[in-house]
């Protein structure tokens, strides 16, 4: 492959540095996804998960400490996410949405890579269907579980007899004495690293996705990771109770969780289950980071980092027993929270971001990035220049949905309304900066009243533009 190089030079008037960056001409992308990933890692702060593969990640590129998914759940955060197109309350709504039915003429990511000369391979869950946007991909995508006919992840006997039972999903959670490769996700990696040795070989410009599928319930993994975690060191949440003042639109009852074999149908999960819980999560996040760390390791060997844009997402947040909730579909910052990183060939090492970023900016930032044309349904924007300076002003407030709850997020807000038919019903409100674990919902202060209405006046201005989608 031969590739062209262009040297962009920057003067930094502080510090009258100069700076030389050498930016690739369609540079490969690796293009990683985590399923229930919520930024608990050590590179977002968390004191005690280790995730030193995802921590390396961000010190050689940009980590994102306020971006935020469009709607927590599954299918619809992908089908959005892939579109570049916001969710609204007829689109992109459900957790087994469908990209190409809710928006056939929409374009994908990796679709408009394709078209555009490159050679796209799905792994694992990318996509919530696989066989959604089938344009999207040179091969047929690939996912172990799909593989496996019953979709059914590696079980200890005990976990299977219980499954047999056909009355529940199974143990919520399960640590194995396995080694990575028993379980979907090494082979999800295995295979992404055998496709990174055959794309050397292609030569032509890559778009490898790489979907892991934990920490999604249930939380199995190798017994190895769990112990890296002394249960005595885990802790419920300080906020392990409904928020003062919370509308019900806002709570649920976590049926997800209620699936699995041993949680009780209604009310609160035992204070050890709690416990286990929040410690199955931490061994997954540990465990996927040792398999993300594989890949990485197979990008440098082959020498293919130098020329390869790395990005990494969780598809929404998780609430590990904050707000006395658990799982996804809900409107605090717990649900709609996200890691998002960046590494680009050519730019800064060891960035941190503040900037407020969502996920529709991923496809126009991977465009701009490839100097591929933007195709005109995108609804986000570039975040180009928080790569080439992350103090640059940027976005005042991203937006997500969930259900009938429409948010607003700014710097110092969260602000929910949740609408019927046009009317709304419930209102909450946190200001982060004396809140910002949100236990307190102020809605009701009339001391807040002009800025509530400044933030529904700026959330409906939203919603309207999100109606409107133009193909080109
Ligand atoms: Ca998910």
């Amino acid at each position: 492959m031969s590739l062209k190089y262009y040297i962009k030079t920057l003067f930094f008037v502080a510090g009258y540095s100069l700076v030389a960056q050498t930016r690739i001409d369609k540079p490969n992308i690796l293009f990683i996804a985590v399923d229930d990933l919520r930024p608990e890692l050590a590179c977002y702060g968390h004191p005690i998960v280790k995730s030193p593969n995802i921590d390396k990640l961000a010190e050689t590129g940009l980590i994102f400490m306020n971006a935020y998914c469009n709607v927590p759940v599954c299918g619809a955060s992908r089908a959005s996410l892939l579109t570049g197109i916001r969710p609204t309350n007829n689109r992109f709504v459900e957790y087994n949405t469908y990209a190409k039915v809710d928006m056939p003429e929409a374009v994908s990511i990796p679709e408009h890579f394709r078209v555009n000369g490159y050679h796209t391979i799905s792994n694992g869950k990318v996509f919530h269907h696989i066989d959604d946007i089938p344009e999207s991909w040179s091969e047929n995508p690939w996912n172990p579980a799909v593989v496996a006919s019953s979709y059914l992840d590696y079980q200890t006997d005990t976990n299977l007899n219980i499954l047999k039972k056909g009355i529940s999903r199974g143990l919520p959670f399960e640590s194995a004495k396995v080694g990575d490769d028993k379980y979907f996700d090494g082979q999800i990696a295995a295979k992404t690293i055998a496709d990174l040795k055959r794309l050397k070989e292609l030569g032509t410009p890559f778009f490898l996705a790489a979907g892991f599928l934990k920490p999604h319930l249930p939380f199995n993994a190798p017994e190895k990771y769990w112990n890296m975690y002394p249960q005595e060191k885990i802790q419920l949440p300080e906020n392990y109770y409904r928020p003062e003042n919370a509308p019900d639109a806002a709570i649920h009852n976590f049926g997800e969780l209620r699936s699995y074999y041993g949680i009780p149908a209604d009310g609160p999960v035992s204070d050890d289950t709690a416990g286990k819980l929040i410690h199955g999560y931490y061994a997954c996040v540990s465990y996927i980071d040792a398999q993300i760390g594989k890949v990485l390791e197979a990008l440098d060997t082959l020498g293919l980092a130098e020329n390869t844009i790395v990005i990494l997402w969780g598809d929404h947040g998780w609430q590990l027993g904050e707000h006395s909730l658990w799982c996804k579909h809900a409107n605090f910052k717990t649900s709609l929270h996200s890691p998002l990183i960046i590494r680009a060939p050519g730019f800064k090492k060891n960035q941190i971001s503040e900037a407020l970023v969502e996920f529709v900016d991923i496809f126009p930032s991977l465009c701009e990035l490839a100097g591929l044309k933007k195709p005109s349904q995108l609804q986000g924007k570039s975040f180009l220049p928080l790569l080439e300076n992350v103090e640059v002003p940027w976005k005042e407030a991203v937006y997500s949905r969930f259900g009938l709850g429409e948010s607003i997020i700014t710097k110092n807000y969260l602000y929910t309304e949740w609408l019927k038919e046009g009317k709304s019903f419930a209102e909450m409100l946190y200001d982060h900066r004396n809140d910002p674990n949100e236990n307190h919902n102020i809605v009701n202060d009339p001391v807040i009243s002009e800025t509530i209405k400044n933030l529904k006046k700026r959330l409906h201005e939203n919603m309207n533009q999100a109606e409107n989608v133009t193909f080109n």
